[in-house]
């Protein structure tokens, strides 16, 4: 009986629309963070400003309030929703600090629905809003699944080339000078992968964010485990590890590295997520040059397979895939003089929407957009010879008040030529100064936020 019960009350729940959780990830400074903390922040300011007009439950003064209520996972960090505000309150304002591993943070949304059935049970209903920040690099590893140690490092070797190569040097030289069918000697298994790392973290400075093994520069927990130890290596597909041997363990570490770090991850947090928004920095790779931009692009089909659960799919034999909504949202438009958004959206879309077209994307409903978490800039207009165009003013981060045009962002993916020509320069700024009861100014948050759960609160 009470079984049944149970039942009876999970399906209610889930009929009604009671909870929903939201993952927001995206490749490391994308701007993860910057969002959680303004999403939080703008929905516990709903009940008394006019800060969300495009989420339609908040313009038809549906939403009553929200707050803050303890996580439902407890195995899992907390959100630093309180250090991250005080980060942005502070004189002069600061930008949170950066984050290393997943955490979550709840919120209860109560508002008035619309629905008839709802309207039945209660006059006001309460939606439970999980919001979990884990790192894009870990979606990284997915088709690490799908290759055995060998199918790996070939794959590895085969992308060295360019910068990538050459970053490569002191990995490649250690790697030569070990001997693989030697007996384990541990040590050296751990300088030849502190090596690796560090070539990983370079590509990742330097502006390339396709990196494999994802974990290795986003470690979290694992930081020093030696599942974390291992590297691509050159050796004969036919031939038998030799017993005891260093290739031996690096194959047997690959192996855990596949079960317990990446289905794990895949297992216990993907298969919990309703709905997830993936931040893309399209202006890094814009100032960077033309590999860094195309190795963004990569990295997002990358990151997109997560999101394909054709029927003989990886995913679906680790799991049932609930994820239905995925938007992809185009980070710091603050970054730009508001009349390039509409090029940064179709910068965005010509990046994701080939990848998505050409795989089969069962049940996924999927949107591009541009938004800015925490508006840093003022928008406006300078004279130039007689001319009005539109230009940004805010405060650097060494708290220099300036203003700037930026530069046109292409409505294209550019070729080689446009950085040879013009290219794209932009400044950071530090946060805008606000008072403590108005919320974050924010571009679009709103548009986001109504995409995400804004059929959640009919
Ligand atoms: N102007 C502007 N800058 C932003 C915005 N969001 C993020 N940034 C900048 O991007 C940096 C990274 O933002 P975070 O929110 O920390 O990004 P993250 O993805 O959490 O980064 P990691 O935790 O390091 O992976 C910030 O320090 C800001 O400089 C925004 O809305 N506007
Ligand atoms: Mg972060």
């Amino acid at each position: 009986m009470k079984k049944i019960t149970q039942e009876v009350n999970d399906f209610i729940n889930r009929s009604m629309d009671t909870h929903v959780r939201i993952a927001v990830t995206g490749l490391s400074r994308a701007g993860k963070t910057a969002f959680i903390t303004s999403l939080v922040n703008q929905l516990l300011h709903t009940s008394t400003h006019d800060n969300l007009p495009l989420l339609a439950a908040a313009r038809d003064k549906r939403l009553i309030g929200a707050k803050r209520v303890p996580q439902s996972n407890m195995m899992v960090p907390r959100f630093a929703y309180d250090e991250a505000m005080e980060h942005t309150q502070q004189q002069p304002p600061k930008w949170p600090e950066p984050t290393r591993d997943v955490s979550e943070i709840r919120l209860a949304i109560k508002y008035k629905p619309k629905s008839k059935t709802k309207k039945l049970i209660s006059s006001t209903s309460t939606l439970h809003v999980d919001i979990i920040d884990y790192p894009g690099e870990w979606l990284l590893d997915l088709p690490l699944l799908d290759m055995n140690f060998h199918q790996w490092s070939v794959s590895q070797f085969a992308a060295l080339k360019g910068k990538r190569k050459e970053l490569a040097q002191d990995w490649l030289a250690k790697l030569d000078a070990l001997d693989l069918d030697a007996p384990l000697d541990e040590k050296k298994l751990s300088e030849v992968s502190e090596s690796y790392t560090q070539y990983l973290y370079a590509c990742k400075e330097a502006g390339l964010h396709w990196v494999q093994p994802g974990r290795f520069v986003l470690p979290g927990e694992l930081d020093g485990a030696p599942v974390l130890q291992f590297f691509p290596c050159r050796f004969n597909e036919e031939a038998k590890f030799v017993k005891g041997s260093n290739l031996e363990m690096l194959n047997a570490r690959y192996s855990q590295y596949q079960n317990k770090v990446v289905k794990a991850f895949y297992k216990h947090h993907f298969s919990t997520f309703d709905r997830q928004i993936v931040l893309v920095d399209c202006l890094q790779p814009l100032n960077a040059g033309y590999e860094a931009f195309h190795d963004m692009r990569h990295a997002l089909e990358q990151i997109m397979h997560s999101f394909r659960y054709g029927r003989s799919n990886m995913l679906k034999r680790l799991f049932a895939p609930r994820i239905d909504k995925v938007l992809f949202a185009a980070t710091k438009a603050d970054h730009v003089t508001p009349e390039q958004h509409p090029n940064l959206v179709s910068l965005l879309q010509q990046m994701v929407h080939p990848a998505w077209q050409n795989a089969s994307y069962e049940n996924i409903d999927m949107s591009c957009m541009t938004m800015a978490s925490i508006q840093a800039t003022k928008t406006g207009y300078i004279n130039q010879d007689g001319q009005s165009i539109p230009a940004l003013q805010g405060v650097t981060l060494d708290e220099r008040a300036i203003t700037v045009f930026p530069g046109e962002v292409p409505k294209k993916l550019p070729g080689e030529a446009y950085w040879e020509k013009q290219g794209f320069e932009f400044t950071a700024f530090r946060p805008q100064i606000v008072s403590q009861d108005d919320p974050l100014p924010h571009i679009r948050m709103d548009k986001a936020l109504d995409y995400l759960i804004g059929d959640k609160l009919k």
